[in-house]
């Protein structure tokens, strides 16, 4: 009973954790330019990416997760969808976007990030 106890007390913390306390880091675009977005083990690394307003960027993803769900990079909001072959850079051109945030995710959307668009309006 006392094991039980505690066992559910260290799955509560760690949900807390998750959702509440763990914040992806959050990289720059130049970042990403040098270093593709890695899709593996059920997240995109990094998650997050900020990239400046009013100016084309390019984004580049590299998938080693074989899972076939996560051949597919949507960006909702942008009407773009690209498949991700294995182990290949592939290259995803955003257009000039107004500030705020844009979401990317797998086709059943277990693989989520965001991109923030910083900048004036
Ligand atoms: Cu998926």
């Amino acid at each position: 009973m006392m094991i039980i106890n505690l066992l559910g007390l260290a799955l509560i913390a760690l949900i807390i954790w998750w959702f509440w306390i763990y914040q992806p880091k959050n990289e720059s675009l130049e970042a990403v330019q040098h270093q593709p977005i890695k899709v593996a083990n059920g997240v995109y690394q990094p998650a997050f990416v900020t990239v400046p307003a009013n100016q084309e960027a390019t984004l580049s993803f590299i998938r080693t997760d074989e899972s076939p769900c996560a051949e597919t990079l949507v960006f909702p909001e942008l009407n773009i969808s690209e498949t991700l072959p294995l182990n290949h850079v592939i290259e995803i051109k955003l257009p000039a976007l107004t500030p705020g945030s844009y979401t990317f995710h797998c086709q059943m959307q277990m693989y989520r990030g965001q991109i923030r668009v910083e900048g004036e309006s």
